[in-house]
């Protein structure tokens, strides 16, 4: 009902609409719209009320509600359904636990800020009130569990893309998952999965994107930056979002049709990691390099000194360094 009055604020705009026909049209009392449209000015939108002539929605409040997130969005699946949060300790938390009960495939779970965000192996993701876009997306893509790369790979196409659809910057993918500008991160992707041998019961696609944050805390304020830092211009959320999820169905699709090499090509032609001089922090090593290649199973390859060319699977890139 909320969400019946709420379109039809919006299609009034910016005009007043009558409480009369907002109860013909929807068939309730008068005093039930009345309740409704108190409970979306406590939701933060301003809306104006007259005596004769009704409702009118001034200004819709600056927060990823499910209501904004499907107005408009033109996805199959992913974003469809949304689960929201005020503040949760990791949404990709939420969503690992929330799978158990056959959510349909697409369902994200959004939240306006992050107490416990995850990094990978175990660092943390800064993620304040307001500021960002702290998303997970739930899939069971139909792929084996040692190609769920792909999906990190493919996000971080996405990613870009979305941020150039709305913004007009380019950023760059350093491999494997994250979006920088000038060496600075704006997003970083943790993919999650649950699987046996050869299936994927489901993954869980955790991105965090920098958005309109002004500042950082001091520890990642050098190696950090925030879309709005870089145009100097408040970014709509709910219209990058919806693009965000748009350009994620768009990539997964390609996932599950086989068709992974238009994603690489694409990954290909957004990175910035290709041809620059690396070093490579695995779990059991540092291994410096050239960056050459990343092959069909979305590896990177590098060259070493001696000339072997080395196939990593995973692990943190850090550019430029200094080859002993
Ligand atoms: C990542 O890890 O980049 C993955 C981040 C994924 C976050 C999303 S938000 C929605 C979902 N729910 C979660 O709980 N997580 C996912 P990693 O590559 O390990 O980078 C972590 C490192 O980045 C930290 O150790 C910091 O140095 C730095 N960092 C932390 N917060 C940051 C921020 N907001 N922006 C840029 N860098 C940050």
């Amino acid at each position: 009902m909320k969400k019946a009055i709420l379109t039809m604020l919006k299609a009034a705009q910016p005009e007043y609409i009558s409480g009369e026909e907002i109860s013909s049209t929807l068939k309730v009392s008068r005093t039930a719209i009345w309740k409704h449209i108190n409970i979306l000015k406590d939701e933060g939108y301003i809306i104006n009320s007259q005596p004769k002539k009704g409702y009118q929605l001034q200004e819709i409040p600056d927060k990823l509600y499910p209501e904004e997130i499907t107005d408009g969005l033109t996805t199959e699946y992913i974003g469809q359904s949304v689960v929201y949060f005020e503040s949760t300790g990791s949404t990709n938390n939420i969503a690992k636990e929330l799978v158990r009960k056959a959510l349909a495939e697409g369902t994200i779970v959004i939240a306006e800020e992050q107490t416990e965000g995850k990094g990978r192996l175990g660092r943390e993701w800064i993620s304040p009130k307001g500021e960002g876009i702290w998303l997970s997306v739930i899939l069971r893509p139909n792929i084996r569990p040692i190609d769920a790369t792909q999906i990190t790979l493919a996000a971080a196409v996405a990613t870009v893309k979305a941020i150039f659809d709305v913004t007009g910057l380019r950023l760059g993918i350093k491999w494997p998952n994250d979006i920088l500008f000038n060496g600075k991160k704006v997003v970083g992707i943790l993919t999650e999965m649950n699987a046996e041998v050869d299936r994927i019961n489901f993954l869980v696609l955790g991105i965090g994107m920098n958005v309109n944050n002004t500042e950082f805390p001091d520890d990642i304020s050098s190696i950090a930056t925030s879309l709005r830092m870089i145009n100097e211009e408040k970014v709509n959320r709910i219209n990058l979002l919806q693009s965000l999820l748009k350009r994620i169905e768009e990539q997964y699709k390609l996932i599950n049709k086989g068709e992974f090499q238009k994603v690489i090509q694409d990954w290909k032609e957004w990175n910035i990691t290709i041809g620059q001089e690396v070093a490579v922090t695995t779990i059991k090593e540092s291994i410096s390099g050239r960056a050459v290649d990343i092959n069909e199973e979305g590896a990177l390859i590098l060259k070493l000194i001696n000339g072997e060319l080395m196939k990593v699977l995973s692990g943190d890139v850090t550019l430029r360094p200094k080859i002993k």
